[in-house]
C-alpha cells in the first residue's frame, strides 16, 4: 500500500548527562543534583539517554574529568546515539572545545543548559533581552571555535539564541551588541523604577515571592489573587516578573510580587543580566520564601534560596518562609523540623488552598511589624513633631525645603497610622 501522508519526524535531541563527586563533597548531594540536570533537560525538551557519575580524585584542567573516563564516555554516549552531552558543572571555554574533541559532540555545562531554559522561556521585551544579555555574555570567551563548533555539532538546545550568523560574526559586534543591549535593559529598568515609586507613594507594602524554582510561587500568586500567571510542572516557568494586589483580611491592600525563581549554582551571568528583574526583590517591603515541602531536598532548597538572596546582597528584609505542597508531603516529622528551623513559618498547599487563611493572618502580622518607607511634610514650627517622629522610626534622609522640612523616614504602620492624625503633617509621594 502507498502511503499518502507519514507525520514530520520530531527530533528530540538526546542528552547524555555526566556528574562528578570530588573526594571531600557527599556522592549522594551528587546523585540528587544529576537527578536535576535531568529534570533541566527535560524541561529544555531533550530525552535523557543515559548518565554517569564519576568519582573524582581532582578536576582535570584541560578536559575537566581526564582523557580516559573522557574516552570511555565517548564510547557510550556513541553506542546510546546520544546527541550531545551535558556536565553538571560549570566547564571553562577550553574544557568545553577539548570535549568537543573527544566526544565529537556538542557538549553543553550547567550554565548553558539554564541558559537555554531562560531563552525558551523569555517572552516580554526586558526578558528577552536580559536573556540574550546572559547568552552573549556566556558566549564571548567561548568565541573561538563556536562557529566551527556549530556547523559540525548542529544547532539546537545550547547553541539557540542570537543566530547562527551572528555569532560568527567578530567579537567587536557581540560587544558592541552587548553595550547596546544593556542601554535598552536600563531603559526599561527606569519604567519599572517609576512604576515602584508609585507603590512606595502610596504606601503599599510589597511583598515579593521567592525560592526555589518549581516551589509553587506562581501557584500561590493565584490562590492569592486573579493574577492568572503560568503555573508548569517545569524549571523557570516565571521569568517576568508580575505584581498583584492582595486584599488582606483586615482590610487593607498589599502588592504581591511573583519573580524568577532561583536554583543552586544559577549562573552568575544570569545574574547580572536579570539585575533588573531582581531588582523587584530588593525592593521588597518582605519576603515570602516558597519551599516544596514534598521535595525530597527541600532543605538544600531552603539553603540554596538563602544562598541566592545573600548574593544578590538582599538580606536582613522581614522573612517568611512558606511549606508549600503540604498536600504532597509526606513526612510530617520533615515538615514540623522544617517549621522549627525556619521560623517564622507557616504550612499550605497553594493547590488545595489549605492553610491560605492562616497564612494571611502571619502575612497581616508581619507588615504590622514592619517599618514601611514614608516621606512627610512637616512644617518649621512643628519641630516638636519631628523629634518625635526620629524618635520612633529609622530616619534616612532629610532636606529643610522654604516652607517645611521633609523628612524620608521608616515607620511602624501602627505608629505611622496614629500620626497622620495630626493636621501638620502632610505625607508626601516620592519622585
Ligand atoms: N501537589 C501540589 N502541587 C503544587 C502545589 N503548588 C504548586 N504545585 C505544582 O508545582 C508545580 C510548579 O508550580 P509553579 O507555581 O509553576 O512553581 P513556581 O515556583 O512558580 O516555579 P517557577 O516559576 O518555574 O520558578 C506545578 O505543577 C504546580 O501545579 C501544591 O500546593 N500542591
Ligand atoms: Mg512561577
Amino acid at each position: 500500500m502507498v502511503k499518502y501522508y507519514e507525520p514530520a519526524k520530531v527530533v528530540t535531541e538526546k542528552f547524555f548527562l555526566v556528574g562528578i563527586t570530588l573526594p571531600n563533597k557527599s556522592f549522594d548531594m551528587g546523585e540528587k543534583t544529576l537527578e536535576e540536570l535531568e529534570r533541566l533537560s527535560d524541561t529544555a525538551g531533550a530525552e535523557v539517554v543515559g548518565k554517569e557519575h564519576l568519582r573524582l580524585r581532582e578536576i582535570h584542567a584541560g578536559n575537566f574529568i581526564g582523557t580516559g573516563h573522557a574516552e570511555n564516555l565517548a564510547l557510550l554516549a556513541e553506542g546510546l546515539n546520544a546527541t550531545g552531552i551535558v556536565f553538571d558543572e560549570d566547564l571553562s571555554p577550553a574544557q568545553n572545545r577539548n570535549l568537543e574533541d573527544i566526544f565529537q559532540k556538542k557538549v553543553l555545562d550547567r550554565s548553558s543548559l539554564i541558559l537555554d531554559i531562560f531563552a525558551q522561556h523569555a517572552h516580554s521585551k526586558e526578558g528577552k533581552l536580559q536573556v540574550e544579555l546572559a547568552q552573549l555574555e556566556y558566549l564571548l570567551p567561548r568565541l573561538r571555535g563556536w562557529g566551527k563548533a556549530l556547523s559540525r555539532l548542529g544547532g539546537g538546545i545550547g547553541t539557540r539564541g542570537p543566530g547562527e550568523t551572528k555569532l560568527e560574526t567578530d567579537r567587536r559586534r557581540i560587544v558592541n551588541r552587548i553595550s547596546s543591549l544593556k542601554r535598552e535593559i536600563k531603559s526599561l529598568e527606569k519604567h519599572r523604577n517609576t512604576q515602584r515609586r508609585k507603590r512606595i507613594k502610596e504606601g503599599i507594602p510589597t511583598l515579593s515571592l521567592v525560592g526555589y524554582t518549581n516551589a509553587g510561587k506562581s501557584t500561590l500568586l493565584n490562590a492569592l489573587t486573579d493574577a492568572n500567571v503560568l503555573v508548569e510542572d517545569k524549571l523557570f516557568s516565571t521569568l517576568d516578573p508580575t505584581a498583584k494586589k492582595l486584599l488582606l483580611p483586615g482590610g487593607k491592600d498589599a502588592i504581591l510580587i511573583d519573580t524568577v525563581g532561583f536554583i543552586r549554582k544559577l549562573p552568575h551571568t544570569l545574574i547580572a543580566s536579570f539585575r533588573a528583574t531582581l531588582e523587584e526583590i530588593r525592593y521588597a517591603d518582605i519576603l515570602l520564601l516558597v519551599v516544596d515541602a514534598s521535595s525530597n531536598m527541600s532543605e538544600d532548597e531552603i539553603k540554596a534560596s538563602h544562598e541566592t538572596l545573600e548574593i544578590l546582597d538582599i538580606t536582613h528584609k522581614p522573612l517568611l518562609t512558606i511549606l508549600n505542597k503540604t498536600d504532597k508531603a509526606q513526612d510530617i516529622q520533615i515538615l514540623k523540623r522544617l517549621m522549627d528551623e525556619n521560623k517564622p513559618s507557616v504550612a499550605i498547599s497553594a493547590k488545595t488552598r489549605d492553610g491560605m487563611d492562616h497564612l494571611l493572618q502571619e502575612i497581616e502580622h508581619l507588615i504590622g511589624e514592619t517599618r514601611l518607607l514614608r516621606i512627610y511634610r512637616i512644617p518649621y514650627h512643628r519641630y516638636d513633631l519631628l523629634s518625635k517622629l526620629q524618635s520612633i522610626g529609622n530616619e534616612i534622609g532629610i532636606q529643610y525645603l522654604d516652607q517645611n522640612i521633609e523628612v524620608r523616614i521608616r515607620l511602624d504602620i501602627k505608629d505611622s497610622e496614629k500620626l497622620e492624625h495630626d493636621p501638620d503633617l502632610t505625607e508626601k509621594s516620592e519622585g
